[in-house]
């Protein structure tokens, strides 16, 4: 059966090739996607190739690409291969696009992403001329229902002077009354509280609204999401992730935490992944997650019984979980919710649920300030993402990482941050595999001392405790004392030699 059942808008639909003959050179795109869920997987390539072809003919032809958060090769990859973007926002992870942002080939604006919406609405980020946007159908009064991810579709969608839709056939038809698309969002000095309390609160409506008028073409498609498989948790994983779990049965024994926790935000990627997997043989039950993305430990977390539900923006499974949830997405139906990442990332909201957040980092300082961007203080991993939107309003905010990276040519702790995401004040509870260090309430020095003798791996500790040492004696000031000629001399060893050792 067709997934588009208004019939005045089945009039609109044609090629992929047509529909990106629209767009013109210089436009700013909103597109869909978010962690490689819900993104569209035709019109981009159709636009690449048509890209390529007026560069062979010696003609300028380069857009903007905004997302939810990072999409799919089928995007951002072939895009970027193009050399078809001239500036992207707000999160990118793909090799390809990175490699020319640090090439310097392509502008890119990395930020906090619960802001996004509202500074598209503002205008500071310039017109939106075209919505490219994925769907998994279109109902007879021409709503829309979402895809795997919700994004910043809704602010695309009412912003663009014109729309294009892909219609995704392969995305569940299950889907269909998991989303709870909020509409009651304003500016300052309009704004009202979001009245959800519960992470499992419904607050809006199932579809989008758009007007018909907009939307210029529509383009069917039966293509999976990109679903990047997970890494079975190697030992350091594990390592990381049983810390945590003994940190939480700690303050649920202290009284400091409920034996259901707080409603749980989640990174993507194998750390998380393996902290979830050990949730699932812990004590905790009744269980919530309000974060960004839902991944396949989630799902497994629901079907053991220990997560009652979990409210994201977007699916990040791997392709075997994706399958599983294709097949039994009504099994799941009242336990997600996928919501706006205005509304999933609200500062607002994630202070008023005390969420336990948990991120990644590239590097801490000793003090407890963390990098979660820039390798060497210059190179962009990926970018800030929702980290900053938890990390700062969580009640538990807890970053994690392996004690080195490169194969132990680098250190995750060093003396100073080359770049700083979220400041010490953001960061409450350091782990690495060798332990981990709750930083409440402990002033700088008293962080450093637990950052290296808990933290640090044995091939770095001594030379911290050396440089720690000696920046207690002749710093300049004693708060948080700092050599300022060597505190960022191990990156510029690992520049110069390839290892900070
Ligand atoms: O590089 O792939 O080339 O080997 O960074 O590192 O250890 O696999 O860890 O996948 O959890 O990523 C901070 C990047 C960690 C991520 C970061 C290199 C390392 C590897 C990945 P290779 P790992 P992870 C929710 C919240 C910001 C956004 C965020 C991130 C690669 O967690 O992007 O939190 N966070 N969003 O080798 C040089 C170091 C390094 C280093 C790691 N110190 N120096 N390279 N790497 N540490 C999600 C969203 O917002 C959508």
């Amino acid at each position: 059966m067709t997934r588009i059942r208004n019939a005045a808008l089945r009039a609109k639909i044609m090629p992929a090739e047509q529909a990106a003959a629209l767009i013109p050179s210089g436009a700013a795109i909103g597109m869909s996607g978010f962690t490689g869920s819900g993104y569209p997987k035709s019109v981009p390539l159709a636009l690449a190739s048509r890209i390529e072809a007026e560069h062979a003919a010696g003609n300028p032809f380069r857009v903007s690409i905004w997302t939810g958060a990072s999409t799919g090769p089928e995007l951002d990859g072939a895009l970027a291969k193009a050399n078809g973007i001239e500036f992207r926002l707000p999160y990118n992870s793909d090799p390809i696009a990175r490699e020319k942002i640090n090439s310097g080939q392509m502008q890119y604006f990395d930020m906090h992403l619960s802001q996004v919406a509202p500074m598209a609405w503002q205008g500071f980020l310039g017109p939106l001329d075209t919505a490219v946007v994925e769907v998994s159908g279109i109902t007879a009064d021409g709503a829309l229902i979402p895809s795997s991810s919700i994004g910043n579709n809704k602010t695309w969608l009412d912003i663009a002077d014109k729309i294009i839709l892909e219609v995704n056939s392969w995305q569940s038809d299950a889907l269909d009354g998991m989303h709870d698309i909020y509409y009651g969002t304003a500016l300052p000095p309009h704004r009202k509280p979001i009245p959800l309390v519960n992470p499992d609160d419904r607050i809006g409506q199932p579809h989008f609204r758009v007007d018909p008028s907009k939307i210029v073409a529509i383009v069917e498609t039966d293509t999976p999401d990109r679903n990047a498989p997970f890494a079975k948790p190697d030992a350091v994983a594990e390592a990381i992730a049983g810390h945590l779990l003994d940190f939480f049965r700690h303050e649920v024994a202290r009284g400091r935490l409920p034996a259901s926790l707080l409603p749980l935000q989640s990174g993507v990627g194998n750390v998380t992944n393996a902290v979830l997997a050990g949730l699932i043989d812990g004590p905790f039950t009744n269980m919530t997650a309000f974060t960004e993305v839902i991944q396949d430990g989630m799902l497994d977390m629901i079907e053991a019984g220990k997560l009652r539900m979990a409210s994201a923006t977007a699916f990040s499974l791997s392709p075997d979980a994706a399958h599983r949830f294709n097949a039994e997405a009504h099994r799941f139906r009242d336990k997600l919710i996928l919501r706006p990442q205005e509304i999933s990332n609200h500062p607002e909201l994630v202070r008023r649920l005390g969420c336990i957040a948990m991120n990644g980092l590239i590097e801490a300082d000793i003090y407890g300030n963390v990098n979660s961007t820039h390798v060497m203080g210059s190179r962009i991993q990926n970018g800030i993402g929702g980290s900053g939107d938890f990390a700062r309003n969580a009640s538990v905010s807890i970053f994690m990482t392996p004690s080195t990276a490169k194969g132990g040519k680098i250190s995750a702790i060093v003396p100073q941050a080359a770049h700083v995401d979220h400041i010490s004040q953001d960061v409450q509870v350091i782990v690495t595999e060798q332990g981990l260090a709750d930083l409440r309430g402990l002033s700088p020095k008293q962080r450093a001392e637990v950052i290296i003798a808990n933290c640090a791996h044995p091939d770095y500790r001594p030379a911290l405790q050396d440089y720690y040492r000696r920046a207690l004696a002749t710093s300049y000031g004693k708060h948080a004392p700092n050599l300022l000629a060597e505190a960022l001399s191990w990156h510029q060893r690992f520049v110069e030699t390839g290892t900070m050792l």
